[in-house]
């Protein structure tokens, strides 16, 4: 039996929890030979009690490969050997809230998260952030572990990919599993860029089968706003699926991709003009932990056009939070 690995999750109280900590515990992140120590990290000052609650029903499922189980409302206790960070929870827009001020409010959350990782996490972390807006907390947390390499860090951006697929295989009436080469470029946000220009359906490219009005007018939106669409139509946000592409996102991470294209925001090196340490959305191939963006493509003006105004939002983002960064 392999040596179990420490995944801390934070909003475990959240609905996107609800769902991703029971698919971890049961195998599908990690895989089913891998055993798990879960560290739940709660918010100090926060009734807990629904954490409790959780973990009772994560006991009650018996899982074999889940050994070891806490909770925590200290990040420095909660991040300690970690192996795997879940950033999940993040406060939620209310009221009258201004996006600057959620800004503000989740900086400091990412800030502190990340400080403590520094400390205590294992040197080789990988952290997934969830918590909106992800790439900005994402690149919060990373400024404030310097002594972690930047590439630990990552956004979840593999829901886009994963919306961007399921739309593009019922219109073209094949499986997700018949597609490759799916890409959403940018920032987790409306201004995202998803890009077929290089997807394959079946080995074959996808772009004579399908028609430039369908892409602008239909695909691209849907995609961009799907969350909104969801919140309308439910009632509230995304949450299994968000929770499903997490696991996809850290399945790949850790395990590999095989070659397959997997959208992951990850600290830039500079490729395609996006500046240096931003977290960005990247068609990415993953090999022994490593996500490596995919270099070298020649992109259309439109997804230029459509990276540059995610630079620029993303500019903007770390303008309104530059006191969190040192
Ligand atoms: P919930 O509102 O159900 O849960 C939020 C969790 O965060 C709770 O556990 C809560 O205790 C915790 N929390 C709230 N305020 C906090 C604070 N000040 N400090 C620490 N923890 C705090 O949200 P849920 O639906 O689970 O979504 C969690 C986050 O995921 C949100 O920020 C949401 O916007 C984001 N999402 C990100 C997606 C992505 O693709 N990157 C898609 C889904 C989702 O919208």
């Amino acid at each position: 039996m392999k040596k179990p690995i420490n995944v801390t999750v934070t909003g475990a109280t959240g609905q996107i929890a609800y769902s991703l900590l029971f698919r971890i515990a049961a195998g599908c992140m990690f895989g089913t030979d891998q055993p798990v120590n879960l560290t739940l990290l709660g918010r100090a000052g926060s009734n807990n009690a629904a954490m409790t609650g959780t973990m009772m029903e994560l006991e009650d499922c018996a899982f074999p490969l889940l050994w070891n189980m806490v909770d925590t409302t200290d990040p420095m206790q909660g991040f300690r050997d970690a192996d795997v960070a879940l950033l999940v929870g993040a406060r939620p827009r209310g009221p009258g809230m201004e996006r600057a001020d959620l800004l503000q409010a989740n900086a400091s959350i990412f800030q502190t998260q990340g400080r403590a990782l520094n400390e205590v996490a294992s040197r080789d972390v990988k952290v997934l952030v969830v918590g909106n807006p992800c790439n900005t907390n994402a690149w919060i947390a990373m400024k404030n572990a310097p002594d972690l390499k930047a590439e630990n860090f990552s956004a979840l951006m593999r829901l886009d990919q994963n919306r961007a697929e399921a739309q593009l295989a019922k219109r073209l009436q094949v499986r997700t599993t018949d597609l490759a080469h799916v890409a959403v470029w940018g920032n987790h946000s409306p201004s995202m860029a998803a890009d077929v220009t290089f997807s394959t359906a079946c080995g074959e490219s996808v772009l004579p089968k399908l028609d430039n009005v369908w892409l602008e007018k239909e695909f691209a939106p849907t995609v961009a706003k799907r969350g909104g669409a969801i919140l309308a139509a439910r009632g509230a946000s995304s949450a299994a699926s968000a929770a499903s592409a997490s696991v996809d996102h850290m399945h790949d991470w850790v395990l590999g991709s095989n070659q397959r294209w997997v959208t992951m925001a990850v600290p830039s090196k500079g490729q395609y003009g996006v500046p240096e340490g931003m977290v960005f959305g990247f068609p990415c191939v993953c090999e022994n932990g490593v996500a490596t963006p995919v270099e070298g493509l020649a992109l259309t003006d439109v997804t230029k056009t459509k990276i540059l105004a995610n630079i620029r939002e993303l500019q903007a983002e770390a303008q309104a939070v530059k006191e969190f960064v040192p």
